[in-house]
C-alpha cells in the first residue's frame, strides 16, 4: 500500500489529469471505464488520477453505473469506485474525501438494492482506515441530518467499524435521546469498549459517561455488569445491590429502594441516616447522584452509627448549592466540603436532575473528592484536627480512624446508584476474600463421600441359600456354606468397574452375622463354612486393602433372630454388634441403617409379630454417638441420615431437583417421607446429600432365575445418569451366588459398562478453553478455574451478585451432547436455576435448564455443532460458586 502511495504522488505531481481537455464529463467518464479494469498498475494508478479530476458530477456518473454484484453486466464502474476510493483513503485532502464520502453515503441511502448499499458502505468504511476521525464526523452528520433511510445506513457503518473511536459517535447517538437507535447504539458502544485496547480505567471512564442514558433497566444491568467487572478487577464491590438495603443499617425506613435506586423517601417523615454495616479505615468510594432543587444530604464517613456524623464523624457535603437559597455559603458548606473543615470547589454539579459522578478517596488524614471529573477536594483534615477546623467548632470525629460510611438525610430528596467501593485497608498484595459458606456445608467425612459417587452394596446372608429377600430368623446356621466364597473376587470387579468401595450387609433382618459375633451364635461361627473359623468380614476387609477400596457396613436394626428384638435389652446387643463391627474391621467409611423396622419374626423361638415405635425405640442418637466415637471418618446412612440420606425409591432415580440440604429433625427411619427425600429441603438447615440405593437384578440377594434379568450395561448408563448425573452417589448392589462370587453375567455387563462410561466421557471439550464471564469476584476466582482441572479453585462473584453467565470458547465449531457442572460444595449449595445454551448462528439456542446443581449434574442434550457455549446462573441463593464445568461429544445420542 506504501509503494502505491508513493506512485500516486509521483502522478499528482508529474501528471496533470486531461490537460487542455475540452470534452464532455460525459466522454470522460465514458473514455475512462473504456480503459478499465486494468491488470497495468501504472495505468490504474493514472486512471485513478484522472477518476478524481472528473469532479462530484463525473464521480456520480460513474456510481449511476454501479450495478450489484453477480449480475453479468458491465464490473468496470464498480471497480473504478472500488480504485478510486482505496486511492483516497490513503491522501489526506479534506475536501475530496469528504465529496466522496458525501456521495457514497447518498448513494447508499437512495440505492434500493441491498447489495450496491453495501457496496457503497464498504467504501465509506475504507476511507475510514487511514483517516477515522472525519469520516465519522460525516457519518454523523448524515446520521443527526438524515431521515429513516439515512440512519439506518450511518447506523450499520457506524456498528460494522472496527476501532473504537466510534464510541463517541455511539454516544452521541445515544444522548439524542431517539429510541429507535438507543438500544443498539447502546450495544455497540459496549460492544466497542469491550473489544478494545484501552486500559480498564479508560474503559471505566466511557462506561461511566453513558450510564446517566440507560433508560431501560436491561441497558443499565448490562452496563452496570461490565463497570463492576472492570472494578471488581481493581477491588471494588458494590455497596448497593439495586434490590434491598442488604448491607445497610439505620434509617431503612425513609431510605428505600425504587427501580434499581437507593432514595430517600420525603414522605417517611424525618430522613435520618443510612450507614453501611461494615466499618472503612481507607477507601475510595464512589457513586452517582441525583439532586432535586435545593436538596440537601451528605455522606458521613469514618462515623459511628449513633450522633451528628458531620462532628462525631466527618460530613461531605451533597447539596445543590446552586439553589439560590444556598447563595451565601461559605466554602466549607460546599457541595463536597468536608463540613466545617475542609472547603470545595464550586460550579461542578450537573444540572439539578442530572446524574452527577462523585469519586472520594479517604487515605489516612487526606480527602480527596472528584465531582463529575473535576477534583473539588484535596484536603488534609491533620491541620484542622489538631489546630482548630474552620466553623470553630469542635470536631472530635476528626480523630476517628475508622467508622461507617452513611447516606445522612437532611429531609430532601435524593437518588444514588452505582455506589461502589475499594477497601485501601486490604493491603494490595491480600488477596481478595472468598465468600462466606451459606447455608449447612459438608462434613470432611460427606466430602470425603462426596468423591466416592460410585460402589457396591453387597447383600449376602442365609437368603443367598433360602433363595429369600427376607430371611425369618430361624434359619439354620449351617445353611450357610458357599463353597468358594472368593472376596477378592468382590472386590476385583468392583475395582475394575470404577467402584470406589464396598458395602456389605454384615447382618441383614435374619439376624445372621457374617461376623463371628461375640454377643450371639446366630453366626458365621455356628456354620460349617470354614469349619465356623471364617468371617466374611474379615476377608473382604483384606481383599479391599489390596484393590484400593473402601469398606462400609450394613447393619441391620430389625433384627428376626434376636429374643430381645423389641425390648431395650436389645438396643445394647445391637450396639455392642456396632461397636464389634467398628472396631475389629479396620477403617469404616459408611455404616447403612436400613428403615425396614420391625413385623413378624422368630425372635428366639416367639414366632411373633413386634411392633415397635420407629421413632422412639432406637434412641438413634446414642448410637450415632458410638459412631462418631469408634469412626470419625464414616458416614451414617438413613431415610434421614444424619449424614447421608435415602434418596426415596429403589429404582435408581435420583431426583432432578436434589438438595444436599434437609430439616431432619423431625424425621426417622421408616417415616413416610419419600417425596422429601428425593428432594431434600431447599431450606433445610443440615447437610445430608442423597445416595441412590439400587440392585443390578431384580432381588437385592441372589436368585439362580434372576440370572437372565441382571440390568444391561446400557441400562446401568441410564443409573449412573440419573444417580452420579443428579447430585447423588450411587450404591449398585451386586450379590455373590451360592458359591460366595459374582455371577458371571453380573460381572459382564458391570465391565462392559465401565467401557461405555469410558467412551462416554473420553475428551473434555471445554478443559483449558478459553472461558469468560458476566463478572468475576476478583484475583483467584476468575471464570478460568471452571476448567482448570483444579476442584480446590472456582469463580465465582462478588457478594452481592447471584446470577451470571458463563461462556466458554470452543475455539472452532465442535459436536457437543454433554455437559458436567459443579459447585464448590464446601460454602454450601447455592444454584437455584441455571441453564445451558449454544451459539448458532450468531443467537443463542437454548439447550438445557436446571434447578439445582450441587456436588455434580451429568446433562445430556441433542447433539450441537457450536464454537460457544453459555452456562446461565439464573438463581442462586447467594453468589454462584461454581468449579468445574466439563463438555463432551458421547457416542450416545
Ligand atoms: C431395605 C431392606 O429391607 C432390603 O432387603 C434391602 O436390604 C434394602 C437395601 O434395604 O431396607
Amino acid at each position: 500500500m506504501k509503494l502505491l502511495f508513493i506512485s500516486f504522488s509521483f502522478f499528482m505531481i508529474s501528471q496533470s489529469a486531461f490537460p487542455q481537455d475540452n470534452r464532455t464529463t460525459e466522454t470522460k467518464v465514458a473514455d475512462l471505464l473504456a480503459r478499465l479494469p486494468s491488470n497495468d498498475q501504472l495505468l490504474t494508478d493514472k486512471l485513478m488520477v484522472d477518476m478524481l479530476s472528473l469532479g462530484e458530477y463525473g464521480l456520480k456518473l460513474i456510481c449511476n453505473q454501479v450495478v450489484p454484484s453477480g449480475a453479468v453486466e458491465d464490473t468496470r464502474p464498480r471497480f473504478a469506485i472500488d480504485c478510486l476510493s482505496r486511492f483516497l483513503s490513503m491522501k489526506n485532502e479534506e475536501n475530496e474525501r469528504t465529496m466522496w464520502e458525501k456521495i457514497c453515503i447518498s448513494y447508499a441511502t437512495v440505492q434500493k438494492d441491498p447489495d450496491v448499499k453495501d457496496f457503497f458502505m464498504k467504501q465509506i468504511q475504507l476511507l475510514e482506515e487511514n483517516h477515522s476521525s472525519e469520516t465519522l464526523n460525516t457519518v454523523l452528520k448524515e446520521f443527526e441530518n438524515g431521515n429513516a433511510d439515512v440512519r439506518d445506513i450511518c447506523f450499520k457503518i457506524f456498528s460494522d467499524w472496527r476501532d473504537y473511536s466510534v464510541t463517541s459517535s455511539f454516544f452521541e447517538i445515544c444522548a439524542s435521546g431517539d429510541k429507535t437507535y438507543e438500544g443498539p447504539a447502546f450495544e455497540e458502544y459496549i460492544r466497542h469498549i469491550k473489544s478494545s485496547d484501552l486500559k480498564d480505567e479508560q474503559k471505566l471512564v466511557l462506561y461511566r459517561k453513558i450510564m446517566p442514558f440507560a433508560l431501560s433497566p436491561v441497558r443499565k444491568n448490562e452496563i452496570l455488569t461490565e463497570t463492576e467487572k472492570l472494578e471488581t478487577n481493581e477491588g471494588f464491590i458494590s455497596l448497593f445491590n439495586g434490590i434491598n438495603l442488604d448491607g445497610w443499617v439505620g434509617d431503612t425506613i425513609a431510605y428505600g429502594v425504587d427501580d434499581g435506586l437507593l432514595v430517600t423517601i420525603p414522605s417517611k417523615g424525618n430522613i435520618g441516616n443510612l450507614y453501611t454495616k461494615k466499618e472503612y479505615t481507607d477507601f475510595i468510594i464512589r457513586f452517582e447522584f441525583q439532586l432535586t432543587p435545593a436538596a440537601n444530604n451528605g455522606l458521613g464517613i469514618r462515623a459511628p452509627l449513633t450522633g451528628d456524623a458531620a462532628y462525631v464523624g466527618m460530613e461531605l457535603q451533597i447539596l445543590d448549592d446552586t439553589d439560590p437559597v444556598y447563595a451565601n455559603l461559605q466554602p466549607y458548606q460546599y457541595h463536597g466540603s468536608v463540613y466545617g473543615v475542609i472547603p470545595s470547589k464550586r460550579g461542578f454539579l450537573k444540572p439539578v436532575g442530572e446524574w452527577n459522578y462523585e469519586e472520594v478517596t479517604a487515605r489516612g488524614s487526606k480527602i480527596e473528592i472528584v465531582l463529575n471529573g473535576t477534583a473539588i477536594v484535596d484536603g488534609d483534615i491533620a491541620g484542622p484536627r489538631d489546630k482548630g477546623t474552620m466553623d470553630h467548632k469542635d470536631h472530635p470525629g476528626l480523630k476517628n480512624s475508622t467508622g461507617h460510611i452513611g447516606f445522612l438525610g437532611h429531609g430532601s430528596l435524593v437518588k444514588f446508584r452505582n455506589i461502589r467501593i475499594k477497601d485501601l485497608s486490604l493491603s494490595a498484595t491480600s488477596h481478595v476474600k472468598p465468600p462466606e459458606p451459606y447455608g449447612p456445608v459438608p462434613s470432611e467425612q460427606q466430602l470425603a463421600w462426596h468423591e466416592m459417587e460410585y460402589y457396591m452394596f453387597v447383600h449376602f446372608t442365609v437368603n443367598t441359600f433360602t433363595d429369600k429377600e427376607w430371611g425369618y430368623g430361624d434359619e439354620k446356621e449351617s445353611v450357610f456354606n458357599p463353597t468358594e466364597l472368593d472376596c477378592r473376587q468382590w472386590a476385583k470387579v468392583a475395582r475394575d468397574a470404577g467402584m470406589k468401595g464396598i458395602i456389605i450387609t454384615a447382618k441383614h433382618h435374619d439376624g445372621f452375622c457374617l461376623w463371628p459375633s461375640e454377643f450371639t451364635n446366630h453366626s458365621v461361627k455356628s456354620s460349617v463354612w470354614r469349619n465356623g473359623k471364617g468371617d466374611v468380614l474379615k476377608e473382604l476387609r483384606k481383599a479391599c486393602d489390596e484393590y484400593g477400596l473402601k469398606l462400609g457396613v450394613y447393619l441391620s436394626p430389625w433384627d428376626r433372630n434376636n429374643s430381645f428384638y423389641g425390648s431395650p435389652e436389645y438396643l445394647t446387643y445391637y450396639r455392642n454388634q456396632l461397636r464389634e463391627l467398628l472396631t475389629n474391621y479396620g477403617d469404616i467409611f459408611e455404616v447403612w441403617f436400613d428403615g425396614a423396622n420391625g413385623g413378624d419374626g422368630y425372635y428366639g423361638g416367639a414366632n411373633e409379630t413386634r411392633k415397635i415405635d420407629n421413632k422412639t425405640y432406637y434412641d438413634w442418637p446414642n448410637t450415632h454417638k458410638i459412631v462418631r466415637e469408634l469412626q470419625p471418618s464414616a458416614v451414617m446412612f438413613s431415610d434421614a441420615g444424619p449424614d447421608i440420606r435415602w434418596v426415596g425409591n429403589e429404582s435408581g432415580m435420583g431426583s432432578l431437583t436434589n438438595w444436599c440440604l434437609l430439616k431432619k429433625d423431625n424425621m426417622y427411619p421408616g417415616g413416610d417421607f419419600a417425596k422429601i427425600l428425593g428432594e431434600g429441603h431447599e431450606d433445610g438447615n443440615y447437610w445430608v446429600p442423597a445416595e441412590v440405593d439400587v440392585s443390578i437384578r431384580p432381588g437385592w440377594f441372589y436368585h439362580k432365575d434372576q440370572d437372565s434379568l441382571v440390568r444391561s450395561p446400557e441400562n446401568l448408563m441410564e443409573l449412573y445418569y440419573s444417580s452420579v448425573g443428579r447430585n447423588s452417589n450411587l450404591l449398585l448392589n451386586v450379590p455373590p451366588d451360592r458359591t460366595g462370587q459374582l455371577h458371571e453375567n453380573d460381572i459382564k455387563s458391570l465391565l462392559a459398562f465401565r467401557e461405555l462410561l469410558k467412551k462416554e466421557f473420553e475428551t473434555d471439550l471445554a478443559k483449558g478453553k478459553e472461558v469468560v464471564a458476566t463478572s468475576f469476584r476478583g484475583k483467584g476466582y476468575e471464570p478460568s478455574k471452571v476448567n482448570d482441572g483444579n476442584p480446590e479453585t472456582y469463580w465465582t462473584t462478588n457478594d452481592l451478585q447471584t446470577s451470571g453467565d458463563i461462556i466458554i470458547n470452543l475455539g472452532s465449531k465442535i459436536e457437543v451432547n454433554r455437559i458436567i457442572l459443579q459447585e464448590y460444595i464446601k460454602l454450601g449449595q447455592r444454584v437455584q436455576e441455571y441453564k445451558v445454551s449454544a451459539l448458532l448462528n450468531g443467537d443463542w439456542k437454548p439447550l438445557i435448564d436446571g434447578t439445582t446443581i450441587g456436588h455434580k449434574v451429568i446433562r445430556k442434550f441433542p447433539v450441537i455443532k457450536t464454537s460457544e457455549i453459555k452456562i446461565t446462573i439464573n438463581k442462586s441463593k447467594a453468589c454462584p460458586v461454581i468449579s468445574n464445568i466439563e463438555l463432551y461429544r458421547s457416542p450416545g445420542n
